[in-house]
């Protein structure tokens, strides 16, 4: 008996409270590679991530499936300076928007894009998400915002 109280404190503990615990389903839509107009040889990604499950997810890392080497950093948008952040949320019943002038997903040492790039997502719930992003040109996105 005193094992199975052990093991549900144990349950309790890994799952946390309430957002935590449900599952969560990820969508992810609209996703663009555009070189970046600020940064050489740097490729920003934006997309709509949508939760539409019950339980709150993150978004922990992401890589290009073409250049599995590159870095792939996280950026937010603050007083017109990039800042790398460490995670983005993506909470249960939301639709996190990574856009131009906000957060964005951001790569680096990429000389040539080509005309579509593969992200791979790594969220904490849903785990890999594949996702093809067509390359544009910077000025393709101008008042897409
Ligand atoms: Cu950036």
């Amino acid at each position: 008996m005193r094992r199975f109280t052990a093991l549900v404190i144990l349950v309790l503990l890994i799952s946390g409270c309430t957002g935590e615990r449900g599952e969560s389903n990820i969508r992810v839509q609209d996703a663009k590679a555009v070189p970046s107009p600020m940064v050489v040889d740097a490729v920003s990604f934006f997309m709509t991530i949508e939760n539409t499950g019950d339980g709150d997810d993150v978004l922990l890392s992401a890589s290009v499936q073409e250049f599995p080497d590159k870095k792939v950093e996280f950026h937010d948008v603050v007083d017109g300076k990039m800042q790398k952040v460490e995670r983005i949320q993506v909470p249960a019943g939301k639709t996190t928007v990574l856009k131009m002038g906000g957060m964005h997903l951001m790569a680096f040492d990429i000389k040539e894009p080509g005309s579509e790039m593969t992200l791979v997502l790594n969220f904490k719930k849903s785990g890999r998400v594949t996702v093809k992003a067509p390359v544009m040109e910077s000025g393709e996105m101008e008042g897409m915002e």
